[in-house]
């Protein structure tokens, strides 16, 4: 029904121009989850946003909304080679050989995911990725790939944007058909931040496969490989690519270093291509990996291993490019960029500043450097949108050397921090630090940068040194990530946990040495999918199912919101944001062959139950909606 719903709506339908290509050229008559969206439901909400403000930013709309244009004024570059088109013609195997082949240096362009993850706590919304994607695909046809989906972007969609990340990967899917998809994935956490079964895994990499994932970048917190051995499989028994990640802790460079030093990641680098990494991926998340720490790294593994090198760092302490530079001396085949409007500082370094550092070296990437500087200036015209939720860091940090946080951790923390009333982020810096030597220095990235970041506010809010940890532990409760630390639910760190703190803080629990998955029940997705259905009221797909199982609240409130206020996905950034100043005019289409003119006219004085009427014109007819004011 929704189906035909949506064929008897579309304008190429109405206009009888209908062929017998029109299915195939029409996907978005496919789009058939929901069809609900009424305009009252979403003046609602814009009534709602523009009275009581979105969670987390300025109340009154300050950005009028810029004028977007993405042009047409970009070179096309057609039928190019790349890893894509080797993928898909040839197999995973072929595309790998590919890549090695390449001389000039490959790239992968994270704007649509870490870059924003890093510099506007992942709020960036679908609506502003898709009228780029498909330049993307034209314009810049040489890079390796795009990261598009994972890590923080999936729940962060559900729980703050009310979008589907799955929606997202499908659409972007379609309008780059011609570049690799990569996502981020947590290994046996997968987009989550705790363990999941093996067969959760399995289900997820196959429907992310199907839905338009190419390369799996996997990693464990603890660079644990057996941790990651199973994600690895299972991704090469969908055809796609598994990058088996290890990420980059202390710095090799260093005459002191016994524990992360070269013969560890050579050691590491083997395991992960004996779990079957087809690429290594080195996963430099807070950005400590120094310019020559970065030739001597890829050059030796390179030396040690037979597959691609694909490093990713953050450019927080302004060293991103000069360590890109050497990592190219080095060999290494791909690396980690964004467009220059979202680089730079705890964001990768830019894809247009790396290129001209590479003038006249004859690995260079390929790149229509033109192309990339219009699709920058599309990019420079979305960032304002997300001014709210910018980081506050603009400049380099070098003391990311000392305390080894990754970037996303370190403006979160200093948040949490002031929240809790310790507004000395030195303080946090230096409790960082020891916390991760007591902890036995280990690697520190999501979840388990998390455990020094919680212990560290516990330790300063409770006044506690670390002799009095050792002197009265046993009086102490931890708090819960600590405890399921040292009870090994992360998995095992490197070198093993300290002794002697494990026994104060488990008081005699006893810790697995096992993976945690390998306890884990198997999910029965029937039963799941049965049990979502009583609760939404209409049959799961394979993807609601999924969603559910890993953020089983955070799905149902998506779905409460959505039915209260229709896919709010379709209203720009700035709107759903801000909502609307008094005598604005909107245009909203908001379903096939639908547009509403909205013109908000003005805002009632709060009654004494702190209710306001909001006076729209809708189409031409006056609208009114009522807002309880929560000030
Ligand atoms: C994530 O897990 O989301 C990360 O980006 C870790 O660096
Ligand atoms: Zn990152």
């Amino acid at each position: 029904i929704a189906f035909m719903r949506n064929v008897i709506n579309n304008p190429v339908f109405l206009a009888g121009k209908a062929s017998t290509t029109f299915i195939d050229s029409t996907p978005e008559l496919f789009d058939i989850k929901r069809q609900k969206n009424t305009i009252n439901q979403l003046l609602k909400y814009i009534g709602n946003v523009t009275v009581n403000g979105f969670p987390g930013t300025e109340r009154h709309k300050k950005v009028f909304a810029p004028k977007i244009s993405v042009g047409s004024d970009f070179v096309e570059e057609a039928n190019v080679e790349n890893a894509k088109k080797v993928l898909d013609r040839d197999g995973a195997e072929a595309m790998i050989s590919w890549v090695k082949a390449q001389n000039k240096v490959l790239l992968t362009d994270t704007t649509m995911r870490d870059a924003h993850q890093s510099l506007f706590a992942t709020r960036m919304r679908t609506k502003d990725m898709i009228p780029v994607a498909n330049i993307y695909d034209k314009a810049m046809p040489h890079i390796f790939s795009t990261e598009v989906w994972g890590g923080a972007t999936f729940d962060v969609a559900y729980r703050f944007l009310d979008e589907d990340p799955w929606e997202r990967l499908k659409l972007i899917r379609q309008k780059m058909p011609h570049t690799l998809l990569q996502m981020l994935f947590r290994g046996s956490n997968a987009v989550g931040y705790k363990n999941y079964p093996d067969n959760v895994l399995q289900r997820f990499i196959e429907q992310s496969a199907t839905d338009g994932v190419d390369v799996f970048r996997i990693f464990d917190s603890l660079n644990w490989v057996t941790q990651m051995e199973k994600s690895i499989q299972f991704v090469r028994d969908t055809g796609k690519i598994a990058e088996g990640t290890m990420c980059y802790t202390g710095d090799v460079l260093n005459p002191s270093e016994h524990k992360y030093d070269l013969e560890y990641y050579k050691r590491l680098a083997k395991d992960l291509v004996a779990a079957g990494s087809q690429i290594i991926g080195i996963k430099d998340m807070a950005g400590l990996l120094k310019p020559k720490a970065a030739y001597e790294l890829i050059s030796s593994l390179k030396d040690e291993v037979d597959v691609p090198i694909h490093l990713h760092t953050h450019d927080t302490t302004g060293n991103g490019v000069a360590t890109y530079v050497e990592a190219v001396r080095g060999g290494v085949d791909v690396v980690d960029v964004a467009t220059s409007a979202l680089s730079g500082t705890t964001s990768q370094p830019s894809m247009s500043s790396l290129y001209y550092a590479l003038t006249d070296n004859s690995r260079q990437p390929a790149l229509n450097i033109d192309n990339v500087e219009r699709i920058n200036r599309y990019w420079q015209g979305v960032k304002p949108l997300y001014q709210d939720f910018m980081n506050g860091i603009t400049a380099p940090q070098t003391d990311i050397y000392q305390t080894e946080m990754p970037g996303g951790q370190y403006s979160n923390l200093q948040q949490q921090a002031k929240a809790l009333g310790i507004n000395d982020f030195e303080v946090v810096k230096k409790t960082y630090r020891e916390v991760n030597q007591l902890l036995g220095d280990i690697v520190k990235v999501t979840p388990s940068s998390k455990v020094v970041g919680d212990f560290a506010i516990f330790m300063i809010k409770n006044q506690l040194t670390p002799t009095d940890i050792f002197e009265r532990g046993e009086q102490i409760d931890f708090p819960q990530s600590v405890v399921d630390f040292f009870a090994g639910d992360l998995g095992q760190p490197v070198g093993g946990f300290p002794k002697k703190l494990q026994e104060i803080v488990l008081k005699g629990k006893e810790a697995i040495k096992v993976r945690p998955g390998s306890l884990a029940q198997p999910v029965d997705f029937d039963k799941v999918a049965d049990d979502l259905e009583t609760k939404i009221k209409r049959k799961p797909t394979i993807e609601e199912v999924l969603s559910y199982v890993l953020y089983p609240d955070v799905f149902l409130d998506y779905e409460e919101m959505i039915e209260k206020f229709g896919e709010l996905e379709i209203l720009d950034t700035n709107t759903f944001y801000q909502g609307m100043r008094t005598e604005e005019t909107l245009h909203i289409d908001y379903g096939v062959g639908k547009r509403a003119i909205v013109r908000l006219n003005s805002i009632g004085d709060a009654d004494e139950e702190g209710n306001r009427n909001l006076y729209f014109t809708l189409n031409g007819q006056a609208q009114q909606i009522v807002v309880h004011d929560m000030s």
